[in-house]
């Protein structure tokens, strides 16, 4: 299920690409447990290695959680499983592929009609947190564990945004202002990107670039939405020290030099083409 050349060329044009369903109903249902279980604080024991959730305290408001792949084997077999590393490597065009992190993202649902705006995901570019990777040429799977659309807060992009470069104020995740956020980013950049909310099926991966702007609206239903966001880098890109010596990412590369490659048992290789995709 990899994508062919036409849609590699398209997901450099508009900077996202939705991929069939790669898992199936019992896989979604494992996942689906996983993601409730490290949201729940039950595990793993002794608490969280690096980070707790953020948001948990606030019942209806979008909350994610870094890193479950360390210590959850069914959240490590997914965002290590060559069905979407195989993928992330095709859209990056390169052989061998890392990990970056993950994301487990849970979006409560806002069923019976009172608004909560801090239940969306702000419009941001995810390289703008990322900006201690020497390559921008990054991507995000979202793992999407139920079918999802606009009803229940499905992600939306602003299409062929990843060609505008990094925008100046585009940390945006938690800002739940998204009319606002949209319309700086059209004045900073003098267009508006087409906007597509991305409907899909559970089990479908969406990809997108780590410049491509994103973000989303309240989940309406009375479930909530569940997503895995693995996100991935070539193989060889190297540590750029930049000013954020706090982010997750600099605090796992240890005592990193700039310049040198991004390695190690917190960003393991998990695909290999030369391997036929097997993960380390
Ligand atoms: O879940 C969402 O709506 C956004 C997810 C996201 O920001 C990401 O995967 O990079």
């Amino acid at each position: 299920m990899l994508p062919n050349e036409r849609e590699i060329e398209e997901y450099w044009e508009v900077g996202y690409w939705v991929a069939p369903p790669l898992f199936d109903a019992d896989e979604i249902d494992k996942a689906r447990e996983a993601v409730l279980a490290v949201h729940s604080g039950r595990e793993p024991e002794g608490g969280y290695p690096f980070m707790p959730p953020l948001n948990a305290d606030k019942p209806r408001a979008v909350k994610t959680l870094m890193y479950a792949w360390y210590f959850n084997d069914v959240i490590r077999k997914m965002v290590t499983d060559p069905r979407i590393t195989a993928i992330a490597a095709s859209l990056m065009g390169v052989d061998r592929v890392r990990l970056w992190q993950d994301q487990v993202i849970v979006k409560p649902g806002l069923a019976d009609g009172e608004p909560d705006p801090e239940n969306n995901v702000g419009f941001h570019q995810d390289y703008s947190y990322w900006q201690d990777s020497s390559t921008t040429n990054m991507i995000t799977a979202n793992i999407v564990l139920q079918d999802t659309t606009e009803a229940n807060g499905a992600m939306r992009v602003l299409m062929g945004s990843h060609r505008f470069g990094l925008l100046e104020a585009a940390s945006h995740f938690f800002d739940p202002d998204l009319d606002r956020v949209r319309a700086d980013y059209a004045t900073e950049r003098g267009s508006g990107a087409g906007e597509r909310a991305l409907e899909v099926l559970g089990g479908q991966v969406t990809f997108h670039h780590s410049l491509l702007v994103h973000g989303s609206g309240p989940n309406r239903s009375p479930e909530p939405r569940l997503t895995l966001a693995p996100a991935y880098f070539p193989d060889g890109a190297r540590i750029r020290l930049d000013d954020h010596p706090e982010s997750p990412h600099r605090v796992l590369m240890h005592a990193p030099v700039p310049g040198s490659e991004i390695t190690g048992k917190y960003f393991p290789l998990v695909y290999d083409g030369s391997r036929a995709g097997q993960s380390d």
